[in-house]
């Protein structure tokens, strides 16, 4: 590893700017002493965004899952969400935290995302709205799933959290369903350290968003909501501002990752990957890797194998969200058999910008002499 920026080989490395560019950002800081609640950085990210993903509205947020919180609430929403079980802690936990019914429909076996068919037979007269998750940045079906919400006038906000960047059809994630939430975590493609985003077609949520993660307060004698503290600080802005600089070249790293790996495991008995989908401008954020039983091994056989030689995949999503312990007895797993079966077989390889493309060797050269010898 001596001649590598990383010494150990992590699922994911934060993309950081030059120290340099991050210290001149940040240096007008120490003159206005303007640290948080919506300051210059604030706006500065906020318009840089907007450009970049060509989107008409967007709010910050001190992460991904207090905007996705915020925005169910800004959107008073009452009784069941159609969503899904295979996706990280934060989507169910937001619909739950915010008193609503999450109800868990399937996922589709090619891109693992919400399956369009096994939603419409979940609603009922309490179902207000559709959470899909555009998982590892794959996107959901768009079309078919605003189809559904359009017939029973139902609200759609998508998890975008791995999604910054993608485009279907030339079109931002951002800019399907009523809104859409991104993360902008350390691990993601694009980061702030911490924050996230909500992107949404009403402009009159930009205000509501904005008083409700500073506490419901509209006017310096007047609080409206009873809202929470979600803003991005300064010095988050300040990394967004520094990382988005880099974001194309990031991606385009990422990139030549993905086609090594995807060139060396494709035709492998037993493994199937999420190869970019038709119309879609990917942005490399995952690396799943699904291992059927012709593999001749189990997912956990080459999580081991890797860990041997201290490489460090991820079980990115298992188990499944409706079989956590804080959920037990209040779901069935069985009824979404293709969320369950993923979820038993995946795992996420490792997937950064400067992940060197021998270590991408070494990595599939492991995976693959597990086969067969689990
Ligand atoms: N919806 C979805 C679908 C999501 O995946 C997430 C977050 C959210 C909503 C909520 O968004 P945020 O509120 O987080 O903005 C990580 C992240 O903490 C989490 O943001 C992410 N999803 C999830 C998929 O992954 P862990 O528990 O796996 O993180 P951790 O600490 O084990 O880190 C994983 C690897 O990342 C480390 O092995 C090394 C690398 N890393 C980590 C950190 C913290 C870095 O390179 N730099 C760092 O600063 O959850």
């Amino acid at each position: 590893m001596a001649d590598k920026p990383y010494d150990k080989i992590l699922v994911t490395r934060s993309s950081m700017p030059p120290l340099e560019e991050y210290v001149e950002e940040i240096a007008p800081l120490w003159q206005s002493h303007w640290l948080t609640n919506m300051g210059a950085e604030h706006q500065k990210l906020e318009v840089a965004i907007k450009d970049y993903l060509g989107i008409d509205n967007i709010a910050l947020f001190t992460n991904g899952h207090s905007a996705l919180e915020c925005i169910l609430e800004a959107m008073d929403l009452r009784g069941k969400v159609i969503t899904t079980p295979y996706s990280f802690a934060s989507t169910t936990h937001a619909i739950v935290r915010k008193g609503l019914v999450p109800v868990f429909a399937d996922i589709k076996p090619d891109d693992y995302t919400l399956d369009p068919a096994s939603v419409e037979r979940l609603i009922d007269s309490s179902t207000c709205a559709i959470l899909p998750v555009h998982v590892y940045g794959n996107m959901c079906d768009v079309a078919a799933i605003q189809e559904i919400a359009d017939k029973y006038n139902l609200k759609v906000i998508y998890d975008a959290a791995h999604a910054f960047g993608v485009r279907l059809d030339g079109t931002s994630s951002g800019m399907f369903g009523d809104a859409a939430m991104y993360s902008f975590h350390a691990t993601k493609v694009f980061n702030t350290i911490e924050g996230g985003a909500v992107c949404f077609r009403d402009p009159a949520l930009h205000d509501l968003l904005n008083q409700w993660k500073n506490f419901g307060i509209t006017g310096t004698e007047s609080v409206e909501y009873v809202g929470g503290n979600a803003k991005m600080n300064e010095f988050c802005a300040a990394m967004g501002v520094c990382n988005l600089r880099h974001l194309d070249e990031e991606i385009a790293k990422r990139r030549l990752v993905a086609e090594r790996y995807w060139e060396r495991l494709s035709g492998v008995a037993g493994v199937r990957l999420c190869l970019p989908q038709k119309g879609v401008t990917p942005n490399y954020a995952y690396l799943p890797v699904v291992f059927e039983d012709e593999f001749g091994a189990t997912r956990d056989d080459v999580y081991e194998a890797l860990l041997a030689r201290d490489i460090h995949a991820r079980k990115y999503f298992y188990p499944l969200i409706s079989d956590y312990e804080c959920y037990r007895g209040h779901f069935d797993s069985s009824k979404t058999p293709v969320a369950q079966h993923v979820a038993a077989r995946v795992l996420t390889l490792p997937m950064f910008a400067d992940l060197a493309l021998d270590d991408v060797d070494l990595i599939c050269d492991v995976v693959l002499a597990t086969a067969h010898r689990g």
